[in-house]
Order: structure tokens, then sequence, then C-alpha cells
């Protein structure tokens, strides 16, 4: 297993759309397990391949921040149910590091997906796993939470991102 390195915004590999996984084998089996050990490494709640330059829809996640529950979404599909019911949660992402932003979105979905054993779930997240699962499946689609903000916010975090690293 392998910590691998996290791109940061703005990073314009963020804006790669990723593939679907065709078959679940040994490198999906290694990719999941390193994404595992990344996300534990950094800290956080989320994490999607194209954090890691793979561009393939793979998605872990463990709320728990206690490596006590690991969860894998594979090729995810999402509905929104009731476009009308939003809801708002302050978010962050590895990738956006120390930068927090209030973000609106659906409350109710329905997202039909494979685990790592390559099994069917369709199911209605809530609460902050619903948030948690839209976030990393706008990363598969090559978008962040900033994108969700206002183009002059946008362009502040990504001076303070560049001067930081710089
Ligand atoms: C996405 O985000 C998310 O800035 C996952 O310094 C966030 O794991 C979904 C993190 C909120 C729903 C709600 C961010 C760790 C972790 C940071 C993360 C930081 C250290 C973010
Ligand atoms: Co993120």
């Amino acid at each position: 297993m392998t910590i691998r390195t996290i791109l940061q915004y703005p990073d314009p590999r963020l804006r790669t759309i990723a593939r679907e996984v065709e078959k679940i084998d040994d490198g999906i089996r290694e990719l999941i397990a390193d994404m595992f050990e990344t996300l534990y490494a950094a800290g956080g709640i989320g994490l999607a391949a194209t954090q890691i330059d793979v561009h393939l829809a793979v998605i872990v996640i463990d709320l728990t921040e206690k490596k006590k529950s690991p969860h894998v979404f594979i090729n995810p599909k999402i509905t929104v149910l009731d476009d009308r019911d939003r809801g708002v949660y302050k978010e962050g992402c590895l990738s956006v590091p120390e930068f927090q932003a209030n973000v609106k979105r659906p409350k109710q979905v329905r997202v039909q997906c494979l685990n790592e054993n390559g099994e069917a779930l369709d199911f209605k997240p809530e609460g902050l796993l619903a948030v948690c699962l839209q976030h990393e499946i706008d990363h598969l689609n090559g978008k962040l939470f900033v994108d969700h903000l206002s183009l002059l916010r946008r362009s502040r975090i990504s001076r303070a991102l560049r001067k930081r690293s710089a």
C-alpha cells in the first residue's frame, strides 16, 4: 500500500473526466487500498481517484475518521430526487487544503454504483454521506466544490494557494 500525492487546486488535472471501471481486478483493488491509505494519512473523510491523478470512477469514503467505516463506490450514477429540497454544508477538500466554504446541494439523491466486490448498490444516502457523495462524484466529473462559489471567491482561493505553494 502506498500513500499517493494528492493534486492541489488549481492543478488542471483535477478537471479530467473519469472513465468507468470495466473490471474490478487486482489493479483496482490496489488503487482502492492506496486511496484509503492516502485518505487516512491526510485525515479526510472522502477521496476520489481523480485527486490522486487516476482517472477512473472510484470513490472511497469513511465518515468516522477512525478507519472504522470504509466504503467504496465504483461507477456511481446520481439522480436528484427533489431539486427544491436543498441544504447548506460547510465543505472542505483535500485538494483545496485549509479552505472551507458553504455549499448548497440537493438533500434527496439516489446513488447507483458497485462496491469493491462488484455488487450493485442502489440507495438514498442521507445527511453528511449525501453531501460527501455529491462532492466526490463532482470530482469524477472534473468539478470542485469551489466551482459552486462566486468567481471572485474562487480566484481569491486559487491566488492564496498558488502563493502558498510558491
Ligand atoms: C469532502 O473532504 C467533503 O482543508 C471530503 O486542511 C467535505 O475529506 C464532503 C481536509 C465536507 C462533505 C463535507 C480538508 C483535511 C479534508 C482540509 C475532506 C484540511 C484537512 C477534507
Ligand atoms: Co474534494
